[in-house]
């Protein structure tokens, strides 16, 4: 059998897509400067005018998910990014931006099957929201490892999985020439 795993070096071939809300976009731009710096320190051509990264600007968390699908649908990109600050402090519906960004954002991946990382930080203050977009780490550094890792090992698998299981022998000779149709017929008999 056989181990699956996402790589950081061979980025080359990947495609991404980056979502960002302009909603605080005094954290949301520190978290893509912080994407774009690590994409760039594994090889990725960042540039907007390059082959490698799309960038897309929406009014806010809210519309992310959206957006995120749209790009996920169209099979241009390994991999969506998505960034935003959803901040309590300032935001009475906090509690409903936020839970309805990460459902959209699951569901677009889900749906999709394309990797959609979940780069929207929700915080009680504002000065927690700096903390995490450069004062004192940059969680946008984060999204994008989570993204390389995501976007090549989707690419692994697609590749090695692209041919079905092949071990005939350790199968029922009546299974063993089965087409599905017959497999889900014969299983059905079964129960
Ligand atoms: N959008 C955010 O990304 N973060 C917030 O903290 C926020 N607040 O405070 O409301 C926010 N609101 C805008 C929202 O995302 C939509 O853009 C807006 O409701 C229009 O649909």
């Amino acid at each position: 059998m056989a181990v699956f795993e996402g790589t950081f070096t061979q980025t080359e071939p990947l495609r991404f897509a980056v979502v960002i809300g302009r909603f605080n976009d005094l954290v949301t731009s520190k978290l893509l400067e912080g994407c774009q710096d690590c994409l760039k320190r594994h090889g990725v051509d960042v540039n907007p005018q390059g082959t490698q990264v799309d960038y897309v600007w929406v009014p806010g968390s809210f519309e992310v998910p959206v957006v995120a699908r749209q790009l996920a649908l169209s099979q241009r990109y390994d991999v969506v990014i998505c960034l935003g600050a959803v901040i309590r402090g300032q935001t009475p519906h906090f509690d409903l931006v936020s839970s309805e960004v990460a459902k959209g954002i699951a569901a677009a991946a889900f749906q999709t099957g394309v990797p959609v990382v979940f780069g929207v930080l929700t915080t009680d203050t504002m000065q927690q929201a700096l903390e995490r977009a450069g004062i004192k780490s940059n969680l946008g550094w984060e999204y994008a490892m989570s993204a390389l890792e995501m976007g090549s090992l989707m690419r692994n698998l697609r590749s090695n999985l692209a041919e079905p299981y092949r071990s005939s022998q350790s199968l029922p000779p009546s299974f063993k020439s089965a087409s599905l149709g017959e497999f889900a017929a014969e299983s059905q008999e079964h129960v």
